[in-house]
């Protein structure tokens, strides 16, 4: 016979062995969305212990609305083969250039992304740094509705080897280290230049100070890069080097 508390035991049970396995990880990877995903996904392929923390309750970012509500992302030739290694189909538009859909993007991306080995723990707020000897030894973190509601609840906090910035428009989590004065500027993107912008996203996933990286629109942000619109290929490709890089160092 189903038990109620059988059910509340279960999800405590699996939720607890999760998080508990999670508190030291080589990558913290902050924010779901598409380079967010992409970077974690690769860093699991590669054998790295990797968790992604999302405020929001779904994961995928700004993926789902495609351009103003018309729900489908366009991706360049250079980024084409991350579409492929996740299995997401897309259309040819005109050659190098390539249509998919945003729904099946997000799922099909957090889908692979989780059975990789990437742990997600959503409605859960990245709220600071751990810094330590001048380098970036893990995060703080919150539950979404404590931070909403402004309730007086510390936070817990999670060691990581790396920690990436995956927070997009605003660089949030780098914004923390500005505010302590331990980086010197944080400029914001800059106006819409889709080439430009694609361009210098992948050029900008670096290492900003040491044990945080930034991927995607943060990394834009943190140089002072054009934003762009609805064109994914340079998240994905941010992604995916940010992982590559992170990868090599870790030794794993
Ligand atoms: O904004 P987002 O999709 O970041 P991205 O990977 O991709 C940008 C594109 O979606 C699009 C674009 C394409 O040309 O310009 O905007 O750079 O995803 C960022 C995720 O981070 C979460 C946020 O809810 C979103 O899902 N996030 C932001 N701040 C925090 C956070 C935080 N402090 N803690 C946890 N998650």
């Amino acid at each position: 016979m189903l038990k109620d508390v059988e059910v509340s035991r279960a999800i405590i049970e699996a939720y607890t062995k999760d998080i508990l396995d999670s508190l030291k990880l080589d990558v913290a990877v902050v924010g779901a969305g598409p380079s967010g995903m992409v970077a974690a996904y690769y860093l699991a392929r590669g054998g790295a212990k990797v968790a992604i923390f999302e405020k929001k309750l779904s994961v995928g970012g700004g993926i789902w609305g495609g351009a103003m509500g018309f729900n489908r992302i366009v991706v360049e030739e250079s980024a084409r083969e991350i579409l492929d290694e996740f299995g997401v189909d897309y259309e040819e538009f005109k050659p190098g250039l390539y249509v998919a859909d945003a729904i099946e993007v997000a799922t099909t991306m957090a889908s692979k992304t989780v059975k990789a080995g990437v742990k997600v723990f959503n409605m859960v707020e990245v709220e600071d740094l751990v810094v330590k000897d001048g380098r970036v030894a893990g995060v703080v973190v919150n539950w979404t509705p404590v931070k909403m509601t402004g309730l007086h609840v510390d936070p817990l906090t999670v060691e990581a080897e790396f920690v990436i910035d995956s927070t997009g428009h605003g660089a949030q989590i780098t914004g923390h280290l500005l505010k302590r004065g331990l980086i010197e500027e944080l400029p914001g993107e800059g106006p819409m230049w889709a080439e430009m912008g694609e361009r210098l996203t992948v050029e900008h996933t670096k290492e900003v100070f040491p044990g945080l990286y930034v991927t995607g629109m943060a990394a834009n942000a943190v140089a002072g890069a054009p934003r762009m619109g609805p064109i994914f290929g340079g998240m994905f490709l941010s992604g995916r080097k940010a992982a590559l890089d992170i990868l090599e160092r870790l030794g794993v």
